[in-house]
């Protein structure tokens, strides 16, 4: 078996113990860390949403190999990051309202703070008055971006930017994205970007901002 199909059986598995030596000796193999994530961890929580979604498992399986994914992601985060220091401003986001999944949104976040944003994270579960603080204390912020894993929280995705929108603050660009999100849904919402994962939700923060 493959070091990628170990990593991807451990995230499956919830095997959060193992996880971290099997990284680590992955990238002292050479392998690449996108590949790492992307073969590896991400196909894997592919994997395990199809199972929950036949009944297979179910949330408590989710919750574990969550866990392992995080503790994996952990281990990637400084090969992830680009060491450059161009700071391209400051980037607001969070997981809206009604919504606790936040593996992708570290990820995303994780990206764009490789381009060179500051990152500041409001968690999972983010409460629209709770977004708009945030813009109030940060004046300077360049980029807001909102996730959304649900299909039951696009409407609190759609009440967040729309609050934002009409809130009169200034100065910022507003991206959502999360599975259930689509270019056409952005566009109705009237935000500035969408983008499907992690890489491209990079390169639009720095072309939103540019
Ligand atoms: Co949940 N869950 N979950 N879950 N969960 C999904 C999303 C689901 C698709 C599973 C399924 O049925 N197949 C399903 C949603 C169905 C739907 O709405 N259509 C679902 C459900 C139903 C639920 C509950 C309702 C289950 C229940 O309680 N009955 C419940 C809801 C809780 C809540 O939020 N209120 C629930 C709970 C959970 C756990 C807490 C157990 C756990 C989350 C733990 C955590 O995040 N800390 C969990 C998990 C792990 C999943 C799956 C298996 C994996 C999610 C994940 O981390 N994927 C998921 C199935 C799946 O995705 N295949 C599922 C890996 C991650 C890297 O991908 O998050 O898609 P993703 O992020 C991507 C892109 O979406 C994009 O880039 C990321 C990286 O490439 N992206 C952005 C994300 N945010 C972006 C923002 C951007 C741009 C791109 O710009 C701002």
């Amino acid at each position: 078996m493959s070091k990628i199909e170990e990593i991807a059986l451990a995230v499956q598995g919830g095997k959060a113990k193992i996880i971290e030596g099997l990284v680590t000796e992955a990238l002292n193999e050479g392998i690449d860390p996108i590949k790492i994530l992307n073969e590896g961890m991400i196909s894997a929580m592919g994997i395990v949403g199809e199972k929950f979604q036949k009944s297979e498992i179910f949330v408590p399986e989710m919750l574990v190999a969550a866990r392992a994914m995080k503790k994996g992601m952990a281990v990637l985060q400084p090969k992830l990051a680009d060491k450059e220091n161009v700071s391209l401003g400051k980037c607001i986001i969070g997981t809206v309202h009604g919504d606790l999944h936040d593996i992708g949104k570290n990820l995303v976040a994780l990206m764009i703070e490789s381009t060179g944003f500051e990152i500041i994270d409001l968690g999972v579960d983010v409460a629209v008055d709770k977004f708009i603080e945030a813009i109030k204390e940060h004046p300077d912020v360049k980029l807001v971006a909102l996730s959304c894993l649900l299909t039951t929280t696009m409407p609190a995705l759609q009440e967040t930017a729309t609050a934002i929108k009409g809130s009169g603050l200034k100065g910022f660009k507003l991206m959502v994205g999360g599975a259930p999100i689509t270019q056409e849904f952005a566009d109705q919402i009237g935000v500035e970007g969408y983008s499907p994962d992690a890489a491209s939700a990079a390169q639009l923060a720095k072309r939103l901002c540019a």
